[in-house]
C-alpha cells in the first residue's frame, strides 16, 4: 500500500490522471461489451470527488454514508444515532428519495452538495457532528434506478460506510454488489443487521459467512428489533449502542483515521487504474488482431484467381497441331483479339464479395490493372524481341492467365518461354492484389467503425508519475 501525505504535487498529478482516463477512446468496449468504462468512471470519480478534494481540505470531517436496501431501517437508525429526528421513516417504500446530511453548522457548507447531489442539510450540535456528517441516502434496490445511482454516488465520497441490511434482505444480489463496491474501493464499512430478534440467528451467521467468502474483512453489528409506537420516528438509543461507540472511536482519531482511509482509496485507485490499463491494452490487442484477421483474408488472393475463362477470351488462332509451315503462317498473319478484361472483372469480383467485401470490384480499377499488365506484357515481348510484339505481348497474357495456353509462347520463345509466362503473371498478380489490399483496408475502416486504437500508454504514464509521487510524498 501507498502511503500519501498532503502534497499539491501528488493532487496535480492525480488530476493529470483523471484528465487521461477521461481522454481515453473506450468505444472498443461497446463492440467488445467489457465494462471499461464503468470501471474508468468510477476511478474518475475516486479522484475528482474524493481523493483530490480530502487532500486540498485535510479538515473536512468524516463522511458517514448509511447506505442499504430499501425499509432495512437507515434513516431510522440515523435518527437513534444522531438523537435528531433528521430523516422521515416510514411504511412507504421507499421513503428517503433524496440524500440528507446531518452535520455541525460549522461544517454546514462543506456538505451542502456532495459529488452532483444537492443535498437537504439538518444542523445539528451533537458532539459526534464535530468529526463527521452523517448522510441519509435512498435505497440501492427499489424500483428507482435513480436511488441506486444516488446512493452509489454517495458511497464514492464516504470515509466511512454504514451498510444496514435486514435479515430479510441481507442476501439480496443488489445489495452485495453495491456492498463489494464500497469495500473495493477501500472505505471502512461497518456492516449492521438491523431488526436482530430472536430468531435471526441463522442470519447473522450466513451473513458472516458470506462476506467471508466474498473476502469482506467486516464483522457484523446486531441492531435488536424494538418495538415502535405509531410515528416513532427512532428505536430507543440503546439499540444502537455498539453502532455509535465504533462511530465515536473512529471520530476520536478522525485525522489519522481519515489519512488511513485515504491511503487505503489511493492504493485501490492505483491498482485499478493498472486493471483497467491491462484491459485497455487488451482492447487494443483486439482491435489490431481483427484488423489483421481481415487483411490476411485478403493477402495472397490474386495469386489463387482462377483466371482460364478470361484466357478463353483471347483469341490467338494458334494451330493445336500442324505442321511448321501452319505455324509460321500464324505467326505472320495472326490476328489476336483481347477480350479478358470483363471476365478478369467478373473472377475479382465475385471473389471480394466471397471474402465478405459487398461492394465487390471496381470495374475501372481492374480495367486499370489490365490496361498497365498489357503494357507490361509488350515490354517483355519487346525485350524477347519477337518478329511480332503484338502476337509475343498477347501470347504472354493468355499464358498467364491459363497454364494450359503455353504452346504458342514456346513456339515463338523457346526455353526462354516459362521464366517469361513466370514473369509476366506475377506482374499481373501484384496488379490485382492492390485491389484485394485497397479492399481489405476498406474493410477494416468500415469494420472500425470510426474506432481508434484504445491506446494505453498515457494512462501507464500517468500512473506511473501517481505511484512515484506518492512513495516521494511518503518519505
Ligand atoms: N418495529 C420496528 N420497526 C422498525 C424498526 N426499525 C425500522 N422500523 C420501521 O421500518 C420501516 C422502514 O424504516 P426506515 O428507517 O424508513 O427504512 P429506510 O431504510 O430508511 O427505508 P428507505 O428510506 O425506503 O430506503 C419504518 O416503518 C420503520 O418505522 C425496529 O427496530 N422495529
Ligand atoms: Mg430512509
Amino acid at each position: 500500500m501507498v502511503a500519501v501525505r498532503n502534497s499539491t504535487g501528488l493532487t496535480d498529478d492525480l488530476e493529470a490522471l483523471a484528465l487521461a482516463l477521461e481522454g481515453l477512446d473506450l468505444r472498443t468496449a461497446e463492440v467488445r461489451g467489457t465494462n471499461t468504462p464503468a470501471m474508468r468512471d468510477q476511478l474518475v470519480r475516486n479522484i475528482r470527488s474524493y481523493l483530490i478534494p480530502k487532500m486540498s481540505d485535510p479538515d473536512v470531517p468524516l463522511c458517514v454514508v448509511f447506505a442499504g436496501p430499501t425499509g432495512s431501517g437507515k434513516s431510522t437508525l440515523i435518527n437513534t444515532i444522531s438523537g435528531f429526528e433528521l430523516s422521515e421513516t416510514g411504511p412507504i417504500r421507499p421513503t428517503t428519495t433524496a440524500p440528507i446530511t446531518l452535520v455541525a453548522e460549522t461544517h454546514e457548507k462543506r456538505f451542502s452538495s456532495i459529488g452532483p447531489f444537492e443535498c437537504e442539510t439538518v444542523l445539528g450540535r451533537a458532539p459526534i457532528l464535530e468529526d463527521m456528517a452523517l448522510v441519509d441516502t435512498p435505497d440501492i434496490d427499489s424500483t428507482s434506478t435513480h436511488h441506486r445511482e444516488i446512493a452509489e454516488t454517495l458511497i464514492d465520497y464516504a470515509d466511512v460506510v454504514v451498510f444496514v441490511t435486514s435479515t430479510l434482505r441481507y442476501a439480496d444480489n443488489v445489495p452485495w454488489e453495491v456492498l463489494r463496491r464500497a469495500t473495493s474501493r477501500g472505505a471502512t464499512v461497518l456492516n449492521v443487521l438491523n431488526r436482530y430478534g430472536s430468531k435471526s440467528s441463522g442470519a447473522y451467521v450466513d451473513l458472516q459467512a458470506r462476506l467471508a467468502d466474498a473476502g469482506i474483512e467486516s464483522d457484523v453489528l446486531r441492531v435488536p428489533e424494538h418495538h415502535l409506537g405509531p410515528g416513532a420516528q427512532a428505536v430507543p438509543s440503546l439499540a444502537a449502542r455498539e453502532l455509535r461507540r465504533r462511530l465515536v472511536e473512529i471520530g476520536q482519531d478522525r485525522r489519522a483515521y481519515a489519512q488511513e482511509v485515504l491511503d487505503r482509496v489511493l492504493g485501490s485507485t492505483l491498482e485499478q487504474a493498472r486493471s483497467l490499463t491491462a484491459m485497455v491494452s487488451e482492447d487494443d490487442a483486439w482491435v489490431l488482431a481483427r484488423d489483421a484477421s481481415v487483411r490476411q483474408r485478403f493477402d495472397g488472393r490474386a495469386e489463387k484467381l482462377d483466371l482460364t475463362s478470361a484466357a478463353d477470351r483471347i483469341e490467338l488462332g494458334f494451330p493445336e497441331t500442324g505442321s511448321a509451315w501452319r505455324r509460321r503462317r500464324w505467326e505472320r498473319r495472326a490476328h489476336p483479339t483481347l477480350g479478358h478484361a470483363t471476365s478478369v472483372v467478373v473472377a475479382v469480383d465475385s471473389d471480394l464479395r466471397r471474402l465478405g467485401y459487398t461492394s465487390g470490384a471496381s470495374s475501372s480499377a481492374v480495367r486499370q490493372a489490365l490496361r498497365s499488365w498489357a503494357e507490361y506484357a509488350a515490354r517483355v515481348a519487346d525485350e524477347a524481341g519477337t518478329l511480332r510484339r503484338e502476337l509475343g505481348q498477347v501470347a504472354l497474357m493468355k499464358a498467364s492467365l491459363d497454364p494450359e495456353a503455353v504452346a504458342p509462347v514456346e513456339h515463338l520463345y523457346g526455353d526462354r518461354a516459362p521464366t517469361l509466362i513466370t514473369r509476366t503473371r506475377k506482374e499481373l498478380t501484384k496488379r490485382l492484389q492492390l485491389i484485394y489490399d485497397a479492399a481489405a483496408e476498406r474493410l477494416v475502416e468500415t469494420q472500425r467503425d470510426g474506432l481508434v486504437d484504445p491506446d494505453p500508454t498515457v494512462l501507464t504514464e500517468r500512473v506511473a508519475a501517481v505511484v512515484a509521487r506518492s512513495h516521494f510524498a511518503d518519505a
